[in-house]
C-alpha cells in the first residue's frame, strides 16, 4: 500500500525560509509526510525527475529523509541525490541542485535556530535554479497542505546514509554523495586559492573558523584545513551534533562568544563563524567586529581582487532592512542597486535574470549568483581573497572603506518570545499612526517619511506587500520594524536603526543610534506593548 489517506493540519504555511516548527510539531502523525506530499503536488511533475535532499544534521535530521526517500520512491522520482550522513549545507544543497539538473531539492534545516528533541525543525525547498522557492510556489504549497487527502509513501529498507555510494529503490535511484565535493570544486572555480594559501601558510597569519557544532565543519576543514593549508585547531567546533552541543548555532557577538574570547585573547587576525545550515557568516578582525551590512558593502567594493567577480558586478542587491552602505558603493560604481524583502527567496529572480552578481542581508547574510543561497564559507572565502591581495588587516580595509564611503552606523535589536496579540496591537498602532508620522518631531528627531514597504519584483511584476514599516528621519537616520517569520513560539519583534554618518567615524554604534532609539519608544511604544525594557539580542 502505498496511499495513505489524510487530512489537512493547520499551520503548515512557511515563513521567511521554509516550514519551521518544533520538532514535536514535525513528530505528529502525518505532519511531515502532509508538508512533502503538498510540495510534490506543487511541482509540476515528479515521475522520473531528480530531487536533492539533504540538512544540516539537526534532530530528526535522518530519520525524516527516510520519510523523504519513502514518499519520493512512491511519487514516482527517477533519482535522488542525497548528502552522505544526510548532510548538505543550504549552499551546498543549492550548488548540487544546479550542478545536477533537478527539479529542485529539499533542504531540513531550521538554520540558526537550536536544535534536539525540545527544540527547532524545518523544511524548505528549493527550486530548480537552487534558490528557495518564489513567493507564488510557497502559495501554492500552502494551500496544498489546506486540501490534501492523501499522500504516497512506499514501505522500504533504510538506505544506509554514511556510505557514499547507489542504490535502487523502486524506480527510484538513489545517490549518497559526498556532502562537499562539489561544494569544494565550485569554490576553487571562484577564488584565488593560490593566494589564500600562500597568506596562510606564510606563518604570520592566524585564523579561527567556528563552526558551531553544526553544519559547516566538514565543509571548513576540508578547504580551511585541507585545500588552504591552515593549523586542524584553526576550525574549532567542527563536529556536526543533532542539539549543536546545546548551542544556538547563529553566528553573532551573543551566541558566538567562543570564537569572540578566542580572536582577542590569542590576538588573531581573522576570525569567522558560520550558523546552522551553513549560509550566514560573522567575520572578525582582531578586537575587530564587522557588522554584516559593512562586510557586504566591502565586498561588493573590494571584489576586483576576486578572480569570479574581476569583471565587474551585473548589480547588487540588499534586504531593505539592510543599512544603506552597499548602495553608497552602488553609487560611486555606477551599478544598479535592488532593495528586496527580508528573506533571499527574493534575491533569485534578480540574479536568473543577470540583473545582479552581489547580494546581502543584515542578519550575517551575503552571497552571490555562484549559487541561489547566502553563502556563509564563500563570505569567508571573499574576505580571505581580499585580505590576501591587499595584505591589508580586516581593520584597516574597514576602516579605510568608511573613510572614502562614510559610515552607516548599524544595529538590530530583537524581542523574542514577545505574547502574539500585543504584537499585532503594537502594528495595528502603528500602522495607523503612519500617515500621520511626517512633518512631525519625536525625542528631537523630525520625521521625514514614513511607510510600510511593499515590493515589486522588476522580472516577474510579483507584488509584496506587509513587509515592514520604514520611518525615516531628516538627519539621515531610518528605523524599521518587522515580525520574525522563522520563530517558532510567540512573536520576535526586530527593530533595526541605521544612521549615516560621514564624519564620526568610530562611535559606539549603540551610542551613535541612541537618538533614533530614543525616537523609536516615543513613536512605538515598544515598552508599553512588550513590556520589555530591553531587547533580548543586540547585533
Ligand atoms: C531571518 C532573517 C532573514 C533571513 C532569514 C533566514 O528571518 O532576518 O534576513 O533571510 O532569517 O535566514 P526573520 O523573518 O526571522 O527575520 V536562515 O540563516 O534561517 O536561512
Ligand atoms: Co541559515
Amino acid at each position: 500500500m502505498t496511499l495513505h489517506a489524510t487530512s489537512p493540519i493547520e499551520g503548515q504555511k512557511p515563513g521567511t525560509s521554509g516550514l519551521r516548527k518544533k520538532v514535536k510539531v514535525f513528530q505528529q502523525n502525518n505532519y511531515l509526510e502532509n508538508f512533502v506530499q503538498s510540495i510534490f503536488n506543487a511541482l509540476e511533475r515528479c515521475e522520473g525527475e531528480r530531487l536533492v535532499v539533504g540538512g544540516d544534521g539537526r534532530y530528526l535530521n535522518r530519520d525524516a529523509i527516510q520519510t523523504i526517500i519513502e514518499m519520493a520512491v512512491a511519487n514516482g522520482f527517477g533519482e535522488l541525490i542525497i548528502g552522505q550522513g544526510g548532510i548538505l549545507s543550504t549552499p551546498a544543497a543549492s550548488c548540487v541542485i544546479r550542478k545536477y539538473p533537478s527539479c529542485g531539492g529539499i533542504v531540513l534545516s531550521a538554520s540558526h535556530n537550536p536544535g534536539g528533541p525540545d527544540e527547532d525543525f524545518g523544511i524548505k525547498f528549493n527550486g530548480p535554479n537552487g534558490g528557495p522557492a518564489t513567493e507564488s510556489m510557497t502559495e501554492v504549497i500552502y494551500r496544498n497542505t489546506q486540501q490534501i487527502t492523501e499522500y504516497r509513501k512506499a514501505d522500504l529498507e533504510p538506505v544506509d546514509l554514511d556510505k557514499i555510494g547507489e542504490h535502487k529503490r523502486g524506480a527510484t535511484l538513489i545517490r549518497v554523495i559526498d556532502s562537499v565535493a562539489d561544494y569544494a570544486e565550485l569554490m576553487q572555480q571562484l577564488f584565488d586559492f593560490d593566494a589564500m594559501r600562500a597568506l596562510i601558510s606564510a606563518g604570520n597569519f592566524h585564523l579561527c573558523f567556528d563552526a558551531m557544532h553544526a553544519v559547516t565543519g566538514p565543509y571548513a576543514k576540508q578547504i580551511l584545513v585541507g585545500l588552504l593549508g591552515a593549523s586542524s585547531d584553526s576550525v574549532i567546533n567542527a563536529e556536526p551534533k543533532e542539539d549543536f552541543g546545546g548551542h544556538h548555532p547563529d553566528p553573532n557577538l551573543v551566541h558566538a562568544a567562543e570564537l569572540v574570547d578566542r580572536v582577542n585573547e590569542q590576538g588573531l587576525d581573522f576570525g569567522a563563524a558560520s550558523d546552522g545550515d551553513g549560509d550566514r557568516n560573522m567575520v572578525l578582525g582582531n578586537n575587530f567586529y564587522i557588522n554584516p551590512c559593512d562586510s557586504l558593502a566591502l565586498l561588493a567594493a573590494q571584489s576586483g581582487h576576486i578572480p569570479a567577480y574581476s569583471s565587474g558586478l551585473a548589480g547588487v542587491a540588499r534586504s531593505m532592512p539592510t543599512s544603506r552602505a552597499l548602495d553608497r558603493v552602488a553609487a560611486k560604481l555606477n551599478l544598479d542597486c535592488y532593495e528586496t524583502p527580508t528573506g533571499w527567496k527574493f534575491f533569485g529572480n534578480l540574479m536568473d535574470a543577470e540583473r545582479i552578481t552581489f547580494c546581502g542581508e543584515e542578519s550575517f547574510g551575503t552571497g552571490s549568483n555562484h549559487v541561489r543561497e547566502k553563502d556563509g564559507l564563500w563570505a569567508v572565502l571573499c574576505w580571505l581573497n581580499v585580505l590576501a591581495a591587499t595584505g591589508k588587516s580586516a581593520a584597516e580595509l574597514m576602516q579605510e572603506h568608511w573613510g572614502v564611503y562614510g559610515r552607516d552606523y548599524f544595529s538590530r535589536h530583537d524581542y523574542e518570545g514577545v505574547d502574539s496579540d500585543a504584537a499585532a496591537t503594537m502594528f495595528t498602532e502603528l500602522k495607523q499612526k503612519l500617515p500621520t508620522l511626517a512633518g512631525s518631531a519625536y525625542a528631537g528627531l523630525s520625521v521625514e517619511q514614513a511607510d510600510e514597504f511593499s515590493y515589486t519584483d522588476p522580472v516577474d511584476g510579483s507584488v509584496s506587500q506587509g513587509q515592514g514599516v520604514r520611518i525615516f528621519f531628516s538627519t539621515g537616520g531610518r528605523i524599521v520594524l518587522r515580525l520574525s517569520g522563522t520563530g517558532t513560539s510567540g512573536a520576535t519583534l526586530r527593530v533595526y536603526y541605521d544612521q549615516f554618518d560621514a564624519q564620526q567615524l568610530d562611535l559606539d554604534p549603540q551610542v551613535a543610534l541612541a537618538p533614533l532609539m530614543r525616537a523609536a519608544e516615543a513613536i512605538v511604544g515598544i515598552q508599553k506593548h512588550t513590556g520589555r525594557a530591553a531587547p533580548d539580542v543586540v547585533t
